[in-house]
């Protein structure tokens, strides 16, 4: 099976907790993607939702499939996040980010009931930190900041996310993100309140205590982690 495959297996089994009327947070990321994309054809098919996007590529989606969107400042509570990862570890603690959309991922994350996580099964690690952790930053100050963000991950190489066009990354928030290569991330919790610290560091892409389901496709089909 390919990747794109065990993607796609993860969000058609993360449909089943779907039910009418659920007021739902949308990830980001290509995983994200096949989830929306299979609520649109749920919707389609007469299913009522409602959906608060974690980006504006997801909004763009969503709309182009007919899914009836809402905001927090309308809707202040969700039953459920439905969204991607860069790592998960066994305490479904993530890693976040990479796509650029952590902020909204969080914000929307938190404002729910519950998060469930889709991915396919590379990406659960035993230990987090292979992948850089990326720490979304205001532009102001951003040598500083990166100098904070530097001495509080012990000196590890931290980077300026840049975009396609060699500029620096913007977000949909209009910040930086920072990644930083920590090889392993012992305590995320001690980190994610180190970096949280730093006056410039708008929020990390370490979710601790937020997922409470993962669904991975694998090989050997689809397994559920709570
Ligand atoms: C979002 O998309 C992110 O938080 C994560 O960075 C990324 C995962 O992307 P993909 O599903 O394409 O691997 O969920």
């Amino acid at each position: 099976m390919s990747a794109d495959a065990m993607k796609r297996a993860a969000a058609a089994r993360a449909l089943e907790y779907v039910k009418p009327d659920m007021k739902l947070g949308l990830g980001t990321g290509s995983t994200a993607a096949h989830f929306v994309d299979l609520l649109g054809e749920k919707v389609k098919a007469g299913l009522k939702v409602v959906g608060v996007p974690t980006s504006e590529a997801t909004r763009a989606q969503a709309e182009s499939l007919g899914i009836p969107l809402t905001t927090l400042e309308e809707t202040t509570a969700l039953d459920m996040t439905v969204d991607g990862a860069d790592e998960i570890g066994p305490d479904l603690t993530l890693i976040k980010g990479g796509g650029g959309a952590l902020l909204r991922e969080k914000i929307v994350a938190g404002a729910s009931k519950q998060m469930v996580v889709i991915a396919d099964e590379t990406k659960w690690v035993k230990t987090l930190g292979k992948f850089a952790l990326p720490i979304e930053v205001v532009p102001f100050g951003l040598g500083a900041t990166t100098r904070a963000v530097e001495e509080a991950v012990g000196g590890k190489p931290c980077t300026l996310r840049k975009g396609k066009d060699g500029l620096a990354f913007v977000t949909d928030g209009g910040h930086f993100i920072i990644d930083a290569a920590m090889g392993e991330i012992i305590d995320p919790p001690a980190l994610a309140a180190r970096l949280n610290m730093i006056p410039g560091v708008v929020e990390t892409g370490l979710f601790v205590g937020m997922a409470g389901v993962v669904v991975l496709a694998g090989a050997d089909g689809v397994r559920v982690v709570e």
